[in-house]
């Protein structure tokens, strides 16, 4: 074999950037570097991207199925695996049902793997128990932007950022988060547009806008019900777009009539003068466009805070032109797929509603077998419900729930509760130890699939190398257990195979196809017979639901405020260098110099009052949990606030985080919490979580 360059797309982040991995002669990685002509990455990497090839590296992996007793891991063939499990899966089902089983899939594996994963849940186990990881991401974009324009993704493309005149960063961090479009948002500002940034912390865009606002935690109905009051009573909204393309304008002037910036000033925590003047910018542009992200979803007002920012943009006729719109920034790599494909416990493949009766049928029948009728449980919901002793047995491919979701006790316990837990992972995470059996799971470079990007670019990746040992693609070991369970349902073939059943029952992908796609660097959807390029900007002429709709609403309060016991809110956000729950990118030595260890930001303020010093070992504190951790002094937090990434295994923020929900979606809200913060006594370094918890 002679030595290679292999196309594919970063398995970070939602950027989607294009990656080329280098494969020597005898098929190992010996490098990565960009793709010089991506539309979107246009030969850029973050350091994450660059770091790809420590985060799959064969010797941190899991390379046979292991089965736990007691515990310990013992390594079994993959026959003796699958039987087990699906002997143990066809149990729980003839006692308990197909209620007591579910799936959670990976927004981080392929569109093939999470077709399979939903076709796998529906039509083998006969149960809509099936979700995954954007139920606390953009769950609330989905469901928002759904009643609002009827579509839940981005409306522009990443590159409209050139063609506006402003730009609204709102809840979001790109240059941590989504660090090559980060840089491009630079670049913009550089080449003359404007930048608002609405955010409580002192983000690095915050530290070149225009104008920052910084609010308090949880305020952002108010923040801009107040913006909408003043572009109404300025005039400056757009009387045309709203008399042909909306319906409702009526009641939602109404609902702002009396929302002065005065009114809201103390909610917020931002002058009335800020808000005019970030209002009048907003009424005044050409063009101007709305990124958001974890700011605006992760709160129990998540839905009602999408609405508010779809309300804003649709009443400026900010939507459906180049350099304008609503734009979630969409946060894995392939979060926008795993939602297009139906990992969701309402929808089928192209959101299509499970209790639909017509769309019951057409998949019935597509499928030829029969289908559950009833929405399914969220992953929340899951746990929740394994705690009442209503759920048994769960397969997680891809996710790593007891560091990522909110209150790890509450999580843990679920999990240990299971009858049966399956885990397929690239390597050993706090959820996999848990588990009744391990899957070895093929990495993205070690499969072929396609990824959605969150400007709904369909992109696809080629097989680089060999999986380390038994390991194999997501959707082939999904395959097999379903025909240990006696169903060819997933008797694909090859991806190919996979993907051409999909794009033909899921109007967006219609037309879409592998040499196509490869063909066109990507195409974003809808991508059907009256669009077979693709579509770069939504909603230009109609909307999914004909017209568009503003719908009033008014400011919630967060779930769970600062008290005497608990004096400071805590909220939780990314670091550039580390992903998710840390499993790929903490494999890099050189993401790891960057940032060993979690870490607490607090005002100089508080940390005077409190006695603690840079880099001071703490104790933090809240209803659910406790961990230790060093602080980091800064005013990009302001004083109330502090903030903690949630990478970290051994200092978990989601010990302390709050499982109150978003009564739409279920989204738990991850960004406000109180707590209490100590210094640590004399000589005592912070303990890992698994030492404190092994303390009585
Ligand atoms: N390096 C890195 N990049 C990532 C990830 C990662 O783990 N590491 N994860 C990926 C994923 S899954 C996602 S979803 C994206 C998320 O990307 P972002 O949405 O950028 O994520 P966060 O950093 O969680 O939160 C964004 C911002 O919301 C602000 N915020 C908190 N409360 C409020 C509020 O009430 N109002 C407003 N307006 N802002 C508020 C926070 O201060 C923070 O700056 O990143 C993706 N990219
Ligand atoms: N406190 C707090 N908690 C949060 C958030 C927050 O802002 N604050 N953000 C939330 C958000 S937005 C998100 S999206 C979640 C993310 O939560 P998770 O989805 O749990 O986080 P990841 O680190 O992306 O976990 C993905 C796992 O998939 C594995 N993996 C990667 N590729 C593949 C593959 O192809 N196949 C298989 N089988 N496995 C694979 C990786 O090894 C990794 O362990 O975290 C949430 N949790
Ligand atoms: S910006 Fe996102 S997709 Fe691009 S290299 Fe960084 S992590 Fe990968
Ligand atoms: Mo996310």
């Amino acid at each position: 074999m002679a030595s290679s360059i292999v196309k594919t797309v970063c398995p970070f982040c939602g950027v989607g950037c294009g990656i080329n991995l280098k494969v020597d002669a005898q098929g190992n990685l010996t490098g990565v570097e960009p793709q010089r002509s991506h539309p979107v990455s246009r030969g850029k990497l973050c350091e994450k991207g660059w770091s790809t090839a420590y985060a799959i590296r064969p010797d941190n992996r899991i390379t046979e199925p292991l089965k736990r007793i007691h515990d310990r891991f013992y390594p079994v063939s993959w026959d003796e695996a699958l039987d087990t499990i699906s002997e143990t899966l066809q149990d729980i089902l003839a006692e308990s049902g197909p209620e007591s089983v579910g799936v959670i899939s990976s927004a981080r594996a392929t569109n093939e793997d999470n077709y399979a994963a939903q076709k796998f849940a529906r039509a083998v186990l006969k149960t809509n128990n099936i979700d995954h990881c954007a139920r606390i991401c953009h769950s609330p974009t989905v469901a928002g932007l759904k009643q609002t324009l009827g579509s839940g993704a981005m409306t522009n493309s990443t590159q409209d950022i050139f063609e506006t005149e402003l730009i609204v960063v709102i809840g979001a961090d790109p240059t941590e988060n989504h660090s090559v479009f980060g840089g491009q948002i630079f670049e913009a500002k550089q080449r003359g547009a404007k930048l608002v940034v609405i955010d409580p912390r002192v983000t690095r865009l915050a530290k070149v806008a225009d104008i920052h606002v910084q609010l308090k935690p949880g305020s952002n109905i108010a923040l801009i019900n107040a913006m909408l009051h003043v572009i109404l009573k300025q005039n400056l909204h757009n009387q045309s777009f709203i008399s042909q393309r909306c319906d409702g304008f009526d009641a939602l002037a109404r609902n702002v009539a009396t929302i002065t910036p005065e009114s809201v000033e103390s909610c917020t925590g931002v002058s009335a003068d800020v808000i005019r003047q970030t209002a009048m910018l907003y009424g005044q542009a050409q063009r101007a466009m709305i990124l958001y992200g974890m700011g605006i979803t992760q709160f129990v007002s998540g839905t009602q805070n999408v609405i508010a920012l779809s309300n804003l943009a649709l009443v400026c006729g900010q939507i459906g032109r180049p350099g304008t719109g609503i734009n979630p920034l969409r946060g894995q790599n392939n979060v926008q797929g795993a939602c297009d494909m139906g990992c969701l416990p309402n929808v089928y493949p192209g959101y299509q509603a499970v209790d639909d009766p017509s769309v019951q049928q057409k998949f019935a029948r597509a499928w030829g077998t029969q289908v559950a009728t009833t929405p399914g449980l969220t992953s929340l919901g899951m746990t929740k419900a394994t705690l009442a002793g209503d759920f048994r047995a769960l397969i997680i491919f891809g996710e790593d729930p007891v560091v990522t979701d909110p209150d790890q006790n509450h999580v843990r316990a679920a999990m240990k509760a299971m009858d049966l837990l399956v885990v397929a992972e690239l390597t050993m995470t706090e959820t996999a130890k848990l588990a009744d059996y391990i899957l070895p799971a093929a990495s993205f470079a070690e499969k072929e699939g396609t990824f959605t990007n969150c400007e709904r670019r369909v992109q696809h990746g080629s097989q680089a190398l060999q999986p380390p040992g038994s390991a194999i693609g997501d959707w082939q070991w999904l395959k097999a257990l379903a025909a240990k369970l006696g169903s060819d349902a997933l008797n694909w073939s090859d991806s190919e195979a996979v993907f051409d059943e999909m794009a033909a029952l899921t109007p967006s992908y219609q037309s879409m196809s592998y040499p196509g796609i490869m063909r066109a660097h990507g195409l974003q959807w809808p991508c059907h017979p009256g669009a077979p390029e693709g579509t770069a900007i939504l909603h230009q002429s109609t909307f999914p639901i004909g017209k568009a709709r503003l719908i009033p609403v008014h400011q919630i309060e967060i779930d769970e405020a600062a008290d005497e016991q608990y004096p400071l809110l805590l909220t939780t956000n990314r670091l550039h260098f580390h992903y998710g729950c840390g499993s790929m990118t903490r494999k890099s030595p050189l993401l790891e110099r960057e940032i060993p260890a979690g870490i607490l930001f607090i005002n100089p303020e508080d940390a005077r009052a409190l006695k603690i010093q840079r880099y001071s070992p703490v104790g933090i504190r809240s209803r659910r949990g406790y961990v230790e951790t060093r602080a980091m002094i800064t005013e990009d937090v302001p004083p109330g606030l502090v903030a903690m990434p949630y990478h970290f295994k051994e200092a978990p923020s989601n010990q302390l985080t709050n499982t109150a929900q978003d009564p739409v979606t279920k989204m738990p809200e991850l960004k406000a919490c109180a707590v209490s913060v100590s210094p640590l006594p004399p000589g005592q370094e912070p303990r890992d979580i698994d030492q404190i918890r092994e303390e009585p």
